[in-house]
């Protein structure tokens, strides 16, 4: 379909802004490999220092990429599908706001001044830019809900008994969930971190910022998996060659993941003294919910490809795995799509492991962490996303794929540089790698008195992936930069591939509406986190005065040090 020049040009931008700087957070994945195995005994390089840049990393890859993605995906799903465009204003407004917030931040962290880390934990303390820019992005991101709800409430009353779209369901529960839980970190930033960083108040109860930023942290994953699962259910079958192997299948647990997203959050704090066992055992017991929609999604994807893969020729019970289009230049989207799910299943798996409370606390803060979420943010969430801006863009400007062999074997690349990556993390992890940790000065330094020699081989293996990684990503950029200065050889649409349904159920009201599902989701939201916000409230800890992260005193402690001496 034709859509206007304003909506064509505010999807460039905000598939281009965030790809640019993506090549700044690939180069800092790269060196921390390097840092960390030891190749570098420094604090810096290139002026940049290890914090820093693996703040810029998890900033720009984790919040920056996936947030931007999310809307400009959400604005060309719900044209494309309901016919209509985004309120212009509006839509602009939340650009614009996105991206003033991102160069705040990018300056911050650029000048040093804000090496907290993407989850900005106090009492690490950021300049307020810092937070202000984070807010800002994340209230622009959200924005485009509002009108997107305003366009599928009109379409819903001129087609009262038309299924929606699955598409259209996956990006309102996306944003309805991203909505909900950025409302904890907004009051984070604005009522507990800038008056603090501002210097009005002295100390910040760190027990419930935590608690404020995992309220939005664990749904924040899921608003970084949600728009790949919209292209597994409804755009992978169809470019396997078959059909969605069930319609209802996909709403059940899209809706599942409306409930169970937000009201987890506590499993990242099993280790956090102030909040009490009880509420820690009662959403680690959710968290293992989240699992069901996973299972649903993978056995519903598993079907759907067999049917694909019978249709193109397969004969034998698991032959179907043979006769897809892994290699089909035309249907590089596919290749994306496979290889993050190929990922996705360790990352699942060592998922589970960190969501179950003894297990977690042996790999509680070590590199096995990294390890696993790379099997995630940067399994299914990143491949869907560069292989889908890809498509986007090559559709919407009508200029051919650059260097379409190469581009796709790049998802491949990738997923046998995860592998090779994430076995040296895990492994070093189990054998106590800390995570967050510039290894390269202490750990992995033989002239350093804690050298610790186990640690090479496993350094060695992740840095071996990250090389491989990189050069993956440099090949992406090659291809997408190449396919922006190349030359349009067609008129541009907005085309996306639409998977049909095998078992296309009858309309069933309840999987069709919001309304219930908001209601279940506000009461378990309500059961799960006001225990542990009054346990946050209750055992607030001393109050902590703010740090940065190269002095460990704290920073105002000449000034006035009987306040924190008490
Ligand atoms: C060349 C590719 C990449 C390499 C070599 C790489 C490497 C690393 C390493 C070694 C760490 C752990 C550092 C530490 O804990 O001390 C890390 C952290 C992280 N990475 Fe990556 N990464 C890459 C791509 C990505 C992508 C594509 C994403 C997301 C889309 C991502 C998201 C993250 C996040 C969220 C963290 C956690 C940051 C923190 O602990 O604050 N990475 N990365
Ligand atoms: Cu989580």
């Amino acid at each position: 379909m034709h859509i206007s020049k304003s909506l064509k040009r505010l999807i460039y931008w905000e598939l281009g802004i965030p790809l640019t700087l993506l090549t700044i957070g690939i180069y800092h994945g790269l060196m921390q490999t390097i840092f960390r195995a030891g190749i570098i005994h420094q604090s810096y390089f290139a002026h940049l220092d290890y914090y820093q840049g693996l703040t810029l990393h998890g900033v720009i890859n984790a919040i920056v990429l996936t947030s931007f993605f999310a809307v400009a995906f959400g604005h060309a799903t719900i044209a494309f599908y309901l016919k209509r465009e985004p309120h212009k204003w509006v839509s602009w407004l939340s650009f614009w706001l996105m991206t003033v917030g991102t160069l705040m931040a990018a300056w911050a962290m650029l000048s040093g001044k804000a090496s907290v880390l993407y989850t900005f934990y106090p009492p690490l303390k950021a300049h307020p830019l810092f937070y202000l820019g984070a807010a800002l992005l994340i209230v622009g991101s959200w924005i485009p809900l509002f009108s997107w709800a305003n366009i599928y409430v009109r379409w819903k009353k001129e087609n009262p008994e038309t299924k929606t779209p699955l598409a259209v369901v996956g990006t309102l529960v996306n944003f309805t969930i991203w909505f909900v839980c950025t409302l904890a970190v907004a009051y984070e930033v604005l009522v507990l971190l800038l008056p603090w960083a501002m210097g009005w108040k002295a100390t910040i109860n760190v027990t419930l910022a935590r608690t404020l930023f995992w309220f939005f942290g664990h749904a924040l994953v899921y608003f970084w998996l949600l728009p790949a699962y919209i292209m597994y259910y409804t755009i992978l079958p169809k470019l396997a060659g078959g059909k969605l192997f069930s319609d209802l299948a996909g709403r059940i647990s899209l809706f599942l993941f409306l409930l169970l997203s937000v009201p987890v959050g506590v499993h990242h704090q099993f280790s956090d003294p102030s909040i009490s066992r009880g509420i820690k055992m009662f959403q680690g017991l959710l968290t293992f919910g989240v699992a069901l929609p996973s299972f649903i999604t993978a056995f519903t994807l598993a079907a759907s490809l067999e049917y694909a893969g019978k249709k193109r020729g397969s004969r034998t019970l698991l032959g179907f795995f043979a006769k897809l289009p892994y290699l089909d230049a035309g249907r590089y989207l596919f290749a994306y799509l496979i290889g993050g799910l190929i990922l996705f299943i360790f990352g699942g798996l060592t998922g589970i492991v960190n969501a179950s409370g003894v297990l977690n606390a042996v790999v509680h803060n070590t590199a096995w962490m990294p390890g696993h979420f790379h099997m995630t943010v940067a399994g299914p969430v990143f491949l869907s996303i560069i292989g889908m801006s890809l498509f986007l863009y090559s559709g919407l400007s009508g200029k051919p794929v650059f260097l379409p062999r190469i581009n796709v074997i790049i998802p491949y690349l990738w997923v046998i540089g995860i592998l090779i990556f994430s076995t040296g993390l895990s492994w070093g992890g189990l054998i106590g790698e800390p995570r967050r940790t510039n290894l390269g000065m202490t750990y992995l330094n033989p002239k350093n008195e804690l050298f610790t020699p186990e640690w090479v081989p496993t350094t060695m293996l992740a840095l071996c992936g990250g090389i491989i990684m990189t050069f993956a990503a440099l090949l992406f950029f090659i291809v997408f930069f190449g396919t922006m200065f190349s030359k349009k050889t067609s008129a541009g649409v907005l085309d996306i591939p639409v998977a049909e349904a095998l078992h296309d159920e009858k309309r069933i009201p309840l999987f069709d509406t919001f309304k219930p599902w908001l209601l279940i989701m506000g009461i378990i939201i309500l059961l799960a986190y006001v225990p542990a916000f009054i346990d946050a409230n209750k055992n607030p800890g001393p109050g902590a005065p703010p740090f940065t992260p190269d002095n460990p005193v704290p920073e105002k402690i000449s000034k006035a040090p009987d306040l924190y001496n008490q």
